[in-house]
Formats: C-alpha cells, sequence, structure tokens
C-alpha cells in the first residue's frame, strides 16, 4: 500500500521516490553481476536469455565490458540477486497499490551510463508498451548516485496525465536505434530527479521523463523494472517485430507468485 503522501505524489505528479530503499550490498552486488554477465555475452556466450546492448559512443572504448556497455535486458527471472529484488514484498506493496493485487514484471533493464554515453531524450515509456491496459509502473533504482553531472532522470511532473505522444526519431550521433523523442510538449516544469545509491523512484507509464548526457568521469548506473496487471494482452512481437518482455507474475491476489 502507499503512504497518503505517495498516494498524493502519484495522483498529482505521477511519480514518488522512496529514499533509501535498498541496501548499499544489493546495489554492490548487482553492479558485480551485471558485470560478469555483459563480459560473458560480449566474448560471446550465451548469459540465459539476457540481452546486451553495446554504448554507441563507446563500442570501441579500451576498460572492462561494463564500461561499453548501454543496457543489459531480461535479468528478472534467472538471475537470482534481480529476481528477488523484483519480488521484494516491500516493494511489491508500492506497485500493488497502484496496480492492484494481481501483477506481473514484464521487463528490466539494467542501465550503464559511462563518462560519454548519451542521456535518453523525452519520452513516455508507454509508447514502447503496445497493451490492452494501463498503467504500467516503471521502478528506477539508482545503483549508483545520480547527480546533475552523471545523467540523471528529469521527469514532468504532472505529465502522467497526458496521452501518448508523437515522437520523432532521435537523430543524434551515437544515439540507440530505439530512442524516440517527444517534441509536441511543453516541458519547461522539469525537474531532475537525484537520487542517492539505494534510492527508489516509481512512475507512471504515461509520466514523461529524460535523461542527460554523463558529463562526469565516473559511472552512472541504475536498475529499472516494468511492472503491469496479470493478464494483460502484450501486443509488442505483432507490432514491433520482436520483444524483450517476458511476463513473470510476482503477485496474485496480493501474495507472492508461486
Ligand atoms: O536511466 C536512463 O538514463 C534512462 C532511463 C529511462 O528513461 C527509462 O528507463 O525509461
Amino acid at each position: 500500500m502507499l503512504s497518503p503522501e505517495q498516494a498524493a505524489s502519484f495522483e498529482r505528479d505521477g511519480c514518488f521516490v522512496v529514499p533509501g530503499f535498498a541496501n548499499a550490498s544489493v546495489c554492490k552486488e548487482m553492479l558485480a553481476r551485471v558485470s560478469e554477465l555483459c563480459a560473458r555475452a560480449e566474448a560471446g556466450a550465451q548469459v540465459a536469455d539476457a540481452i546486451r546492448l553495446p554504448e554507441p559512443a563507446l563500442r570501441h572504448a579500451p576498460g572492462s565490458s561494463a564500461e561499453r556497455t548501454s543496457k543489459l535486458f531480461r535479468v528478472h527471472r534467472h538471475e537470482p540477486v534481480f529476481h528477488a529484488f523484483c519480488r521484494d514484498p516491500r516493494l511489491l506493496a508500492l506497485v500493488a497499490g497502484i496496480l492492484g493485487p494481481d501483477v506481473d514484471c514484464f521487463l528490466s533493464q539494467f542501465i550503464f551510463k559511462n563518462p560519454g554515453a548519451l542521456g535518453q531524450p523525452w519520452h513516455q515509456d508507454a509508447f514502447y508498451f503496445p497493451f490492452d491496459r494501463r498503467p504500467q509502473v516503471g521502478v528506477w533504482l539508482a545503483v549508483t548516485e545520480a547527480t546533475l553531472e552523471n545523467g540523471p532522470l528529469w521527469v514532468l511532473p504532472g505529465s502522467h496525465t497526458e496521452r501518448i505522444h508523437a515522437v520523432v526519431p532521435d537523430q543524434r550521433e551515437h544515439a540507440q536505434m530505439a530512442y524516440v523523442e517527444i517534441v509536441d510538449h511543453d516541458m519547461s516544469g522539469a525537474r531532475p530527479v537525484l537520487l542517492q545509491p539505494g534510492d527508489v523512484l516509481l512512475f507512471h507509464g504515461h509520466l514523461m521523463h529524460k535523461s542527460t548526457d554523463n558529463r562526469s568521469a565516473g559511472m552512472r548506473a541504475a536498475m529499472v523494472y516494468h511492472y503491469g496487471q496479470a493478464g494483460t494482452v502484450d501486443r509488442t512481437h505483432e507490432v514491433r517485430g520482436f520483444t524483450l518482455n517476458d511476463w513473470l507474475p510476482v503477485l496474485r491476489g496480493g501474495a507472492p507468485a508461486e
């Protein structure tokens, strides 16, 4: 369940932050594990059904595989630390306060933003979700600090009440292929979401948000999950020809799903 303040913030702004949600040890373990998986994936090994996306600007950078990676998708089913987090009863109580008692986690991505990596332009996550019902809820866990310099998320409070807006492709050199941008809306009320490691942001799938480039010397990292109601019809494969979604039951009747 949500506290009255969280419920009011979600209703008014389309998001809220829970400070200090995860322990530093969990963030550390996630980063270590994902770095290992990236190295294996880059070397051509199959890592369950995880999918690694290189960072276009850093594809040939020296250093570890993690330093050349943009995202690692689909880790919530098979990878213990990521699986446990997406089923954390404290997290699911919050998600159920928005979606009700029957919930699936359908998408997970670890997002590296290494020095020099670009941010993601203004978008609504629901643009990427051709589903038969709304809303979906995003959970953005700060694995490292998110500061103005290292490319935090920016949100436009209240924009979750907007329809899904038209988008244009992100034309910047080194932009990720799937990046698109909303250009028909006034973003002047935007605010940065500056977080400490372990803080989480919960946000509505229609909320307009972006992230900025990493202009610092250090890595910014986040773990992102998306949740939807059980029984949602997902047409992603039909519409886009591929999908990264993997619908994992996490709550049934308000209790942990088997
Ligand atoms: O973490 C980021 O840089 C962007 C994340 C984002 O916009 C998203 O997950 O929808």
